[in-house]
């Protein structure tokens, strides 16, 4: 026999679950705004520091482009030392040759959402990053509102967004890179439409290695990962491979645990 419950109590529950973690988070260490693979691995790792981490996502899911390995299969393709992050999380890979390894994305997914979701790390999805807090020289948080009202009419979508403060924001936002493309317009920079995708032909090794080396914080107060990396230095094609991602999300965590404890002078 299941347990009667009162519908009011359900709704009750959600409400208050939900509400205590958005007031937990209007003021945090670090937002990530995308939840891919290049996000996910950095949640992980500031979450597992003890950092209060808020990872604001768009779509309803978690895991952005990690579910698919490419040409729509699920199966996740890493170099070394990459597969080393998803060891760490319990999921075996196959080497399918010297220093390359493969698994089933899903596998690979669940495990980094569960293990990032463990160590505390909440997740606002349906939710977008419309714009950012930029106050004395620094990033400082983000404008976010309901993704689901970006669909609708206009005439009853005039809703104002609210804002989040964050020590460090965090773009993963992928090919878009609509945190760091706004960011640089306010600071009147050259801008990057990221509908033109001007990265070079395909080259695995050099694109991957590209957007390792410039994670990093690009504004004050922004660090910048994965292939919103790729967007802005217009680095090379990199294909359906992941190491890069995961060492530049793990990359983005240290970058932004060392600015929220305030080991590294910001520039
Ligand atoms: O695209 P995505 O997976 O970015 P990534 O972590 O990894 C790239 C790889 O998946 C793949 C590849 C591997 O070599 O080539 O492309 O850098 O995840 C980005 C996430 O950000 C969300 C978007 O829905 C996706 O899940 N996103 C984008 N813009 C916004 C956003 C926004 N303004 N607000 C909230 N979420």
């Amino acid at each position: 026999m299941l347990e009667k419950v009162r519908e009011s109590d359900v709704s009750r529950a959600i409400i208050e679950g939900f509400t205590k973690d958005l007031l937990d988070h209007t003021s945090t260490d670090v937002v990530i705004v995308g939840s891919g693979p290049a996000g996910l691995t950095a949640a992980y790792y500031l979450s597992k520091e003890g950092i209060r981490t808020l990872i604001i996502e768009r779509n309803i899911y978690a895991g952005g482009g990690f579910w698919q390995g490419g040409f729509l299969f699920p199966k996740t393709v890493v170099q070394s030392p990459g597969n080393e992050i998803i060891e760490e999380l319990g999921v075996e890979m196959e080497e399918v040759k010297p220093g390359l390894y493969m698994a089933d994305s899903f596998r690979i997914v669940s495990k980094l959402l569960s293990k990032t979701a463990e160590a505390g790390a909440k997740l606002l999805n349906s939710t977008y990053v419309d714009d950012v807090i930029y106050k004395d020289g620094r990033i400082s948080g983000v404008v976010v509102n309901w993704f689901p009202i970006t669909q609708m009419p206009k005439f009853i979508t005039c809703m104002d967004p609210i804002a989040l403060e964050a020590k460090v924001v965090i773009d993963a936002t992928g090919h878009d890179a609509a945190i760091s493309t706004r960011a640089r317009e306010i600071l009147g920079l050259e801008s990057i439409d990221p509908g033109e995708r001007r990265h070079g032909a395909m080259n695995v090794s050099e694109a991957e290695e590209a957007v390792v080396e410039h994670t990093g914080e690009i504004i004050p107060g922004l660090v910048i990962c994965g292939m919103a990396v790729a967007t802005i230095y217009r680095t090379p094609r990199m294909g359906p491979i992941f190491g890069g991602m995961l060492l530049s999300g793990r990359k983005a965590a240290e970058t932004a645990s060392a600015i929220v404890r305030k080991k590294v002078p910001v520039e």
